[in-house]
């Protein structure tokens, strides 16, 4: 989120008609891109094809749409500009006259409705403030809000695209520098349960499946101005207001929680996935809220890929997967789109033994880098990481099924039992996975 405008061309076409053509009922954003369809046998040139991704084929008594639940998030792929801390805005979307006009808010939201029917999504995701104009005051936000989410109904129905997650953004606004459920000025706080409210509101009104709070100014930069535990608990207290309203309003989505270590603070209250259980266990809402994990968050605190998953499911609360990846050899958030098909492999194995995600799924939290400004980039990164999943779900199906790995595990325990040192082939597992990878 930018308040950077988009670039200008330079050759006098931005001009209002540029934009204003695309408010026509018919106007077609993605001129010249159609339907992306299944063709298992494209080369590798032919990337604005599915290879591997084939909706309705069934793997394991479900079609690959039901295991896989893909979601295109608004922010990254609707609201990125390509801009950096050392760099302007690379990314000209020919509808986006980068204001903070209505007008503008709802060109992005058809392009974004058109952009997940040609690519086959069926869910999205979105903060409230990417989708709608923050205003004055929180009436006219709220307003603004209303108006917005009457439109992203009308495109719902229309298309049959659903809600997977709604959020709220709790940490752009520069009143939030100091954090939003754990900030100790009490009329922050009052101003952040305000907005949560409005955003369960919005979220129930288009059906969203489940909620996310994602704590990006929860933490603190130095413990020298921070008292942990009382910030910790006005956030569990933050969070047990939230559990409350939902059932006051009949909102039955589920509540996640998506745990980061750092970044935008130096050290983020919901660290990692052990981290956010723990708190939930000792304040007493693990019964009220899942996790949303993020692989790109699990990396940046020091765990291998499919950590945070295969622990947030062995505790029966993995909800939901911001499936991205960051790049290993970078300390930050990247959020490139998952290209690596081992990852994904892993990932799908925890997914298939918890029989799926539902009412979570795997939502592309990712953006094209800043140097890929064509449209068609959109999709392309879209179908790479589709495809990648799909051929995860591929592989992670063959290995429950053939059993021979898990079976090793098993094994492994009854001929070992005894307390003597002994080998734990981590080399052999390997060969092994690579044999289905
Ligand atoms: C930030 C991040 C967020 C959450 C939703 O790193 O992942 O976009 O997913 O607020
Ligand atoms: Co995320």
């Amino acid at each position: 989120m930018s308040s950077f405008a988009p670039l200008s061309k330079g050759d006098g076409s931005n001009d209002a008609a540029q934009y204003t053509k695309f408010d026509a009922a018919d106007a077609e954003f993605f001129k010249g891109i159609g339907t992306i369809p299944f063709k298992p046998d494209a080369g590798p040139t032919e990337t604005l094809v599915y290879k591997h991704y084939n909706a309705k084929e069934v793997v394991r008594g479900k079609t690959m749409e039901e295991w896989l639940r893909f979601s295109v998030c608004f922010w990254h792929t609707f609201r990125g500009t390509g801009a950096d801390p050392f760099g302007f805005p690379t990314l000209v979307r020919p509808w986006d006259d980068g204001s903070n006009t209505m007008e503008n808010a709802k060109r992005r939201l058809r392009a974004g409705f058109e952009f997940f029917t040609k690519l086959g999504v069926k869910y999205w995701t979105f903060h409230d403030r990417d989708i709608a104009p923050e205003g004055e005051t929180l009436a006219e936000t709220n307003k603004n809000l209303d108006e917005i989410t009457d439109l992203a109904l009308e495109l719902q129905k229309k298309t049959g695209v659903k809600l997977l997650w709604a959020t709220c953004n709790l940490f752009a606004h520069p009143r939030y520098m100091n954090g939003a459920a754990s900030n100790p000025d009490a009329h922050i706080l009052a101003y952040a349960g305000a907005q949560v409210k409005k955003g369960l509101e919005i979220a129930k009104k288009l059906g969203a499946e489940n909620f996310v709070f994602w704590g990006g100014r929860e933490g603190y930069h130095t413990i020298l101005n921070t008292n942990v535990l009382t910030e910790l608990t006005n956030m569990a207290n933050f969070f047990r207001m939230a559990a409350d309203y939902k059932k006051k309003i009949g909102f039955t989505g589920t509540l996640l929680i998506e745990p980061k270590p750092k970044e935008p603070t130096k050290h983020q209250y919901d660290y990692d996935a052990m981290t956010v259980i723990g708190f939930l266990k000792h304040f007493k809402l693990e019964n009220e809220f899942k996790l949303n994990i993020e692989p790109n968050h699990t990396t940046l605190a020091g765990h291998g890929y499919e950590h945070d998953i295969v622990m947030a499911s062995a505790f029966g609360l993995l909800g939901s997967v911001d499936s991205n990846t960051g790049s290993p050899d970078l300390g930050w958030d990247t959020d490139q789109f998952p290209m690596d098909v081992k990852n994904a492999t892993l990932v799908m194995k925890t997914i298939i033994e918890q029989n799926g995600l539902q009412p979570g799924g795997l939502n592309f939290d990712c953006k094209v880098r800043r140097e890929s400004t064509a449209l068609a980039d959109m999709f392309i990164s879209h179908i790479g990481a589709m495809d990648t999943f799909a051929r995860g779900l591929r592989n992670a199906a063959k290995i429950l099924e053939e059993g021979v790995m898990t079976k090793h595990v098993k094994k492994y325990i009854m001929d070992n039992g005894n307390p003597t040192a002994c080998s734990g082939q981590q080399e052999h597992c390997e060969a092994m996975l690579n044999y289905y990878v």
